[in-house]
């Protein structure tokens, strides 16, 4: 039997929002009481994560005086010490607050988007002061419920004009920070700007410093829109913009439901965790998830606990994946190649295009062969469910 058990080195993280989260959802009120940051951090210490994540206004409250914040922080940095737990990632609070309703950085306002901007540099230099390397930008306000409201294309272009602002910045202070930009399809707005993976990769390809900024995805935020999420981890991997990751799950064209990680679609959490293992992923596995609205803290420890000890057994079980006779002897025979065609690597030339002209394919042949995806999958759902 292996060890379960949660270590540094397995960099999980959880934010201060998630473990925190007192449950209030659109239709009732809150069935936890809130715990202080202090108190977070010790709970999450006692069930063996490795960092904290955080929104400015998670640990300092939107309208606390200098005085307040500075003390505040202190309280905070003294927990992190006593606990050695980590803060690598850090955002900004622009939904919550009534002057966000129509967005922050894409607002129609030019005030609101200026001090979009302010709380964001101020927030940065916290995430900064608190030790992060990563910034998120979840754009949920970033959007419209009509498009009678808002030009989509002049949206973008503030949203791009926000993040170089805020690039230089970073630039200019010299700190040593990535963003990372958060897609979401809908919710808290009917249609929310830069909507997937694939088309947040695409608006950083625009930005001045595209170096600069990569990705979070968000399992959940993906399945809301019905897509495969390993299919979009690959395109941000093979693109070197996988900065961190949003780990939970839920249902296909549900509402945002931030279940336990590996809770509902099992053999997609297992093909993801294969993939970062795999692939020698070294950011942080940050569970953006909350416990069930039924549960007291003991819950909340168990939701918790439950993240990190399904993503270390699917580790395992991938790395029994990969060492199955059985199963390898199928990946090989689907991948066999007798290098026929091995010219045709290596980019384009006349002679190249040529000679593929001149060839001649068996195509019913080809056609007509089979695949053994049926026995590959079946051993792997043996596997899982640890008959293999
Ligand atoms: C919010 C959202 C998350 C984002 C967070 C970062 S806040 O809870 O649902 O997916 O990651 O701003
Ligand atoms: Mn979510
Ligand atoms: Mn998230």
């Amino acid at each position: 039997m292996s060890d379960y058990t949660p270590k540094p080195e397995h960099k999980f993280t959880f934010g201060l929002w998630t473990v925190g989260n007192v449950g209030r959802d659109p239709f009732g009120e809150a069935v936890r009481h809130r715990m202080s940051p202090v108190e977070i951090v010790h709970m999450l210490a006692e069930v063996g994560a490795w960092g904290v994540n955080l929104h400015d206004n998670d640990l300092v409250p939107i309208d606390a005086t200098p005085a307040e914040r500075d003390q505040i922080v202190r309280e905070f940095k003294q927990a992190l010490a006593d606990t050695g737990i980590v803060v690598p990632m850090a955002t900004t609070n622009l939904f919550y607050d009534p002057i966000f309703k129509d967005g922050a950085f894409t607002s129609n306002d030019p005030r609101v988007r200026a001090y979009a901007l302010q709380k964001t540099m101020r927030a940065i230099d916290l995430g900064v002061e608190l030790g992060a390397k990563v910034y998120v930008f979840w754009g949920g306000r970033e959007g419209t419920e009509t498009d009678a409201s808002k030009s989509a294309l002049e949206s973008g272009k503030r949203f791009r004009e926000a993040l170089n602002f805020l690039c230089a910045y970073v630039k200019d202070n010299g700190y040593d920070l990535k963003f990372a930009i958060e897609p979401k399809p809908n919710e808290p707005r009917s249609d929310i700007y830069l909507p997937t993976v694939g088309s947040a990769l695409g608006f950083i390809a625009t930005l001045d410093h595209p170096e600069m900024v990569g990705l979070n995805p968000e399992v959940a935020h993906e399945h809301m829109a019905g897509l495969n999420f390993l299919h979009a981890i690959a395109q941000a991997w093979d693109a070197g913009k996988l900065f961190h990751i949003d780990l939970n799950d839920q249902l296909f064209g549900r509402y945002d439901q931030d279940f336990r990680f590996g809770s509902v679609m099992l053999k997609q959490a297992f093909f993801l965790v294969k993939f970062l293992e795999d692939m020698g992923y070294e950011g942080s596995r940050h569970f953006d998830a909350h416990a069930y609205r039924t549960e007291d803290y003991e819950g909340v420890k168990a939701f918790a606990r439950g993240c990190m000890r399904t993503y270390l057994i699917l580790k395992e079980k991938a790395a029994r994946w990969n060492a199955d006779p059985e199963i390898q002897a199928l990946v090989q025979q689907i991948n066999a190649d007798d290098g026929t065609y091995s010219y045709l690597s290596g980019g384009y030339s006349k002679d190249k295009a040529e000679r593929l002209k001149a060839e001649s394919f068996d195509v019913p042949a080809l056609g007509k062969r089979g695949l053994p995806y049926e026995q590959l999958d079946q051993l792997t759902v043996e596997l899982l469910l640890g008959v293999r």
